[in-house]
C-alpha cells in the first residue's frame, strides 16, 4: 500500500485555506474518493507526490503537458526568459512570434488576442460574436464545459457534471435564459431551434469532440450541419478547441474533420503548461476588439513573456517532423493494450480515441452525447481509479474528463499500464 501521509496532512491545512482544499474542484478527487496526492514534481510521462510515490501521468495537468513533464528545451528557455524579467504589460517580440505560430497553424483565424486562460478565451469570443451579430442568445451543448463564465455554466461539463451541479448556483436566471443548450450530435434538436430562433442567436459554441465527458466524438455531418446552418443563419460559429487543440491534431479538430469555424479558443497546450488561452478568427469579427473596435477586453497579465516562451518553444517542438506519427503510435498502442486487457479480464468498458486524449467508459452502451456517457458506472470507475493509483498509475481522477498521453510515454510505460489495467479490472 502506497503511503500518502505527507498528502494527507497538507490536504487537511489546505481544506482550512482554500474551498475544497484545492484550486480547481476537480482535483479533489470528490468523484473517486480518498484524498488527492499532493504533487511534488515532475518528468517526462511521470510525477511524483510528496511522498515520493511515482505514477505514469495520464492527466498531463489536464492536457497541456504533451511534450511531457519538464521537457529539457521548454525548461531551458523558461529559465533563459526569466532573467530577462517575469512581466511588462507592455508589448513584446514573443507574442508576434507566438501569434504567427498559431495563425499558420489555425488558419480560419485571420487574428489572435492572447488571454490567461481557456475561461477569458471563450468568454472574449462570446462577447466578439454578440457584437458583431447585435444578437444576445447562445447554443452550446450539453456536457460541453467552455469554462465557468456565467452563461456557459448551463449543463456544462468537466468538473461540474463530475460534481453533480452541471448548472451552477449563482447564475442570474437572466444570464442562463440566454443559454439555449441541445444535445450533441441531435441534428433534429439543433436544425428545430434554428430556424426557429436564428434572429436571436449570436453563436454556436462546441467542443468538436467532448472532451468534458470523457472523450465524445461528433457523428458524421454533424460539425458541416452545424457549419452549413450558421452560415445560413447569420449565427457565428465557434469551436471551442482549447483542449482538442493540438491533441487531436496539431491544427486541431478544424483540421481533422475539415471544419472552418468563424472563431476558435485554444488554451492548455499553447501555453506549454504556463498560462495561455487564446481566442481568434475572421478579421471582421476581431476588428471589433479594443483598441481597434468597441468590444472591450484586456488583462494584466495577457501575452506574458513568460508563458509565451513556454508556448513558442512547445509549439516549435510539436511542428518537428514526426513527432505525431509517434504521438499517434503511442496512443493507439495504449488504446490497443487497455482494450485487450478489459477483454481479457470480462469488464464491460467502451473506450474511445480521438488523436492523443481518450476515455475509456464503463459503460456497456455506445456513449455519443451526455445522457449516455452519464449512464456510465461512476462507483466502477472510481474503484478502477483507486486500484490504478496503487499500481502507480495517474488517470484522470473522473470519468467525465479525458485522458491524455505525452511524447514522453514509452512503450515500457504502456506496458505497465495496460498490465495494472488489466489486474485492477479483474479486481473490481
Ligand atoms: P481554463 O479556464 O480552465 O484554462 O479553460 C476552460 C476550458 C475551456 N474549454 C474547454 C474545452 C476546456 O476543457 C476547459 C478546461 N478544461 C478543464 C478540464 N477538462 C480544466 C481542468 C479544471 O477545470 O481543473
Amino acid at each position: 500500500m502506497r503511503k500518502n501521509t505527507i498528502s494527507n496532512e497538507l490536504f487537511t491545512r489546505a481544506q482550512q485555506l482554500i474551498p475544497g482544499g484545492v484550486n480547481s474542484p476537480v482535483r479533489a478527487y470528490k468523484a473517486v474518493g480518498g484524498n488527492p496526492l499532493f504533487i511534488a514534481r515532475a518528468q517526462g510521462s511521470k510525477v511524483y507526490d510528496v511522498d515520493d510515490n511515482a505514477y505514469i501521468d495520464y492527466v498531463l495537468s489536464w492536457g497541456p503537458m504533451i511534450l511531457g513533464h519538464a521537457h529539457p528545451a521548454v525548461v531551458e528557455a523558461i529559465k533563459k526568459a526569466v532573467e530577462n524579467g517575469t512581466s511588462y504589460g507592455a508589448p513584446t517580440a514573443l507574442e508576434v512570434e507566438l501569434a504567427e505560430l498559431v495563425i499558420g497553424l489555425y488558419p480560419s483565424m485571420d487574428k489572435v488576442r492572447f488571454v490567461s486562460s481557456g475561461t477569458e478565451a471563450t468568454m472574449s469570443a462570446i462577447r466578439a460574436a454578440r457584437a458583431f451579430t447585435k444578437k444576445d442568445k447562445i447554443i452550446k451543448f450539453e456536457g460541453c464545459y467552455h469554462g465557468h463564465a456565467d452563461g456557459l455554466l448551463v449543463k456544462a461539463g468537466s468538473g461540474a457534471t463530475t460534481l453533480s451541479i452541471p448548472t451552477s448556483p449563482g447564475v442570474p436566471q437572466s444570464f442562463a435564459a440566454a443559454t439555449i443548450t441541445l444535445p450533441f450530435n441531435d441534428l433534429n434538436a439543433i436544425e428545430t431551434v434554428i430556424t426557429q430562433q436564428h434572429k436571436e442567436i449570436a453563436c454556436i459554441i462546441l467542443e468538436p469532440v467532448i472532451g468534458n465527458i470523457g472523450c465524445v466524438l461528433p457523428r458524421d455531418g454533424f460539425l458541416q450541419r452545424l457549419r452549413e446552418l450558421s452560415a445560413k443563419y447569420d449565427v457565428v460559429l465557434i469551436f471551442d478547441e482549447v483542449l482538442t487543440g493540438f491533441r487531436v491534431a496539431l491544427g486541431g479538430a478544424q483540421a481533422l474533420y475539415g471544419i472552418t469555424p468563424d472563431m476558435t479558443c485554444l488554451g492548455k497546450v499553447i501555453g506549454g503548461g504556463l498560462p495561455v488561452g487564446a481566442y481568434g478568427g475572421k478579421r471582421e469579427i476581431m476588428a471589433l476588439i479594443a483598441p481597434e473596435g468597441p468590444v472591450y477586453q484586456a488583462g494584466t497579465l495577457s501575452g506574458n513573456p513568460i508563458a509565451m516562451t513556454a508556448g513558442i518553444k512547445t509549439l516549435r517542438l510539436l511542428m518537428e517532423p514526426g513527432v505525431y506519427d509517434k504521438l499517434e503510435q503511442t496512443a493507439r498502442s495504449l488504446q490497443e493494450g487497455l482494450v485487450d486487457a478489459s477483454k481479457r479480464a470480462g469488464a464491460n468498458t467502451r473506450f474511445y480515441r480521438v488523436g492523443t486524449m481518450f476515455c475509456q467508459y464503463f459503460n456497456d452502451r455506445e456513449v455519443f452525447d451526455y445522457d449516455t456517457a452519464l449512464k456510465s458506472d461512476t462507483e466502477r470507475f472510481g474503484r478502477f481509479f483507486r486500484l490504478m493509483l496503487q499500481e502507480g498509475v495517474y488517470m484522470a481522477p473522473s470519468q467525465f474528463e479525458a485522458g491524455f498521453i505525452s511524447l514522453a510515454h514509452t512503450e515500457d510505460n504502456i506496458e505497465d499500464t495496460v498490465k495494472a489495467a488489466f489486474k485492477s479490472l479483474k479486481a473490481l
